[in-house]
């Protein structure tokens, strides 16, 4: 229930069952500078997710999807300036600057303070402050997190109702001095009296500041995805990372999947990849012909959190309870589970709407619809798309769906022990090069391919295209703190692991993009991405390779073309060769690619890594 202005400030009214008086005064604190017209505490209903979206559907965030077609759906468009994260936004305002490192931006914090003060001052004016409790993972795992965002967007608090656990059962677990995370969210657009509201509002200045000291999250100007759910990458991410150094576990942009062979035989890997390589349909494959009995499985398709158990080996979550993830190019045949995860209960946002009120996007199905409302609101035909260009759908456009809508949700997704992880995959997209799939021989050389993981650029991202930058562990926006002490945790962790009487996972980079004289994809990739973890599976089960080979080479172990597994497919020895060759001039420029990476980290960087480049360098001139 909204609560009523007393004195020019909107009354706290925390329920009765808050008994946390330290956020009590937080929100009091909060909401005396903010100055919003009032205050509403989430319980995390549905009674209450059904009555926001409906709030919504009145003032025009939101259109409310054909029943029959899209139950329980709802599509959402931004404004066109608002429609994804913004790095260069984006700060890390550690106390000292080299705490931040070259990679993330930084201001000093107590000037950060002031700034962020002047533009918070009222700026929930004439709108509700909702207070969204919410945890990271399982609530009372020794994995999980809890958080308070405080937002002035109905929009991010049904969102995050899905992200997130959210509500009432996070309130009784803080009881009354439990831990959280504090993440203020403003949209920043107060509304004067009398002022008609927009549909989408946002300000063109935007802030998205993370204290790491404090563990604090502050966020202005925007409310889409990344830049105002805020548990997402900025808490579980950037936060998270910092409290993962400090306490010895790992936050990682990661997905985290099951796999069971037909013996009964089950390996969790936990893999990360810059966005636009097919991270969610990884997450979500479906095992090809020819590969009867086996089954993959989802934990999360983004973000993992893994802490050591008792037995030394490494137990991870998915901090998250749901998929924020891009629509266009997702269809039954690139990720049909995915399909079937938003055929109901979905909050769309900037996809377009059909005439009959569903959505529709970009590759969804072969031919358009011959008549669509667009992201912005606008008549699109196929007729227009070809003579201006536009897209019916923006290509960040996204899905909110919660986890427990995939058909292939893993029996374990939401067990606070968390899986154990046998491996850890990491991939690019490269078209020379790296091989298709290459096993570290140690953890410090799996270290050093995951620090130099490079990707080339595609369409989706501002700038030159098929250029190949360098993102370190898939983490580039999102290590909070210096990317040479964030390697040199990752050593660290290594050397726990292998001082304890677990078994260290294994480490194998991939490359699915490899393409031929034509510039054409050689690997087939999707549902077929089965055989080369299939072949991980069995290194993970064999590691001394007597049953399952390959080949030793410059920077790792290749399997040969018999050590696939090529039922279902026709994929010849040439075309294998194709995408797993070594070429050694490729590999002298990709060094010296390396090394502009580590020149940028200069002094910080580990010891480990430079003499893991020393013995590459020296293999490949031998
Ligand atoms: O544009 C945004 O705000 C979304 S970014 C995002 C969303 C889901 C999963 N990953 C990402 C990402 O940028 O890595
Ligand atoms: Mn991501």
């Amino acid at each position: 229930m909204n609560q009523p202005v007393m004195g020019g400030v909107a009354a706290v009214n925390a329920p009765a069952s808050v008994k946390h008086q330290k956020l009590i005064n937080w929100v009091a604190e909060i909401a005396t500078l903010t100055k919003p017209q009032s205050i509403y505490w989430c319980d995390g209903s549905q009674e209450e997710y059904d009555r926001l979206c409906q709030q919504m559907v009145a003032s025009g965030t939101m259109t409310r999807l054909n029943a029959e077609k899209r139950p329980n759906s709802y599509l959402a468009c931004s404004d066109p300036s608002d429609v994804a994260r913004v790095e260069d936004r984006t700060f890390m305002c550690s106390a000292a600057k080299d705490q931040a490192g070259p990679t993330n931006n930084w201001t000093d914090p107590t000037e950060m303070r002031t700034t962020l003060h002047g533009l918070f001052d009222g700026c929930m004016r004439g709108r509700t402050l909702y207070v969204v409790p919410f945890s990271m993972g399982p609530l009372g795992s020794p994995i999980a997190h809890i958080g308070v965002e405080l937002s002035d967007s109905p929009y991010v608090a049904a969102n995050m109702r899905i992200m997130t656990r959210m509500g009432q059962p996070v309130l009784d677990a803080l009881g009354s001095d439990g831990e959280f995370v504090p993440c203020v969210h403003s949209v920043g657009a107060p509304l004067q009296a009398g002022q008609k509201d927009v549909a989408w509002p946002c300000n063109p200045t935007k802030y998205i500041v993370h204290y790491p000291e404090t563990r604090e999250i502050w966020s202005f100007g925007s409310g889409y995805g990344g830049n105002a759910l805020l548990g997402k990458k900025c808490f579980a991410l950037r936060i998270a990372s910092n409290m993962g150094r400090d306490e010895g576990w790992l936050a990682e942009h990661m997905l985290i999947l099951g796999v069971e062979s037909p013996a009964g035989k089950k390996h969790y890997v936990a893999a990360a990849f810059p966005s636009a390589c097919g991270k969610t349909n990884f997450a979500m494959l479906i095992p090809p012909q020819g590969f009867d009995g086996w089954k993959v499985t989802t934990i999360g398709d983004d973000i993992a959190w893994i802490k050591p158990g008792a037995d030394g080996r490494l137990y991870a979550i998915n901090p998250e309870a749901g998929y924020f993830g891009v629509a266009p190019g997702t269809n039954e045949k690139t990720n049909f589970n995915c399909m079937a995860s938003m055929r109901s209960d979905t909050i769309f946002t900037n996809v377009a709407l059909t005439d009959d009120g569903d959505v529709w996007w970009e590759g969804m199905t072969k031919e358009a619809p011959a008549h669509l409302i667009d992201w912005q609101g606008k008549d699109w035909t196929p007729d227009i798309a070809r003579e201006s260009g536009r897209k019916a759908a923006h290509p960040n456009a996204r899905f909110t769906v919660a986890a427990t809508q995939n058909p292939v949700i893993d029996s374990a997704w939401d067990d606070p022990a968390g899986v154990p992880i046998s491996a850890f995959i990491f991939g690019g997209r490269r078209s020379t090069t790296v091989p298709l799939v290459t096993e570290a021989r140690n953890w410090v050389e799996g270290v050093y391919m995951a620090a130099t993981m490079g990707s080339e650029t595609t369409a989706a991202a501002v700038g030159q295209q098929g250029v190949v930058r360098r993102d370190p562990f898939a983490m580039l926006p999102f290590a909070g703190y210096n990317m040479s002490d964030y390697f040199q945790h990752w050593l660290n962790m290594g050397r726990k692991i292998a001082a304890s009487p677990a078994e260290l996972p294994k480490i194998f980079c991939v490359n699915w993009f490899r393409t031929d004289a034509a510039g054409k994809f050689v690997w087939p990739g999707f549902g077929d991405n089965m055989r080369v973890l299939k072949w991980m599976l069995e290194r993970i089960e064999d590691p001394s390779g007597v049953r399952v080979g390959g080949v030793d080479h410059l920077f790792g172990i290749t399997p040969r073309y018999e050590d696939v597994n090529w039922d279902g497919i026709e994929f010849s020895r040439e075309q294998f060769t194709t995408i797993t060759s070594i070429d050694r001039d490729a590999w002298i420029a990709e060094l010296k690619l390396h090394d502009e990476l580590f020149d940028k980290l200069q002094q910080r960087l580990p010891r480990e890594l430079l003499e893991v480049r020393a013995k590459l360098e020296k293999r490949l001139m031998s």
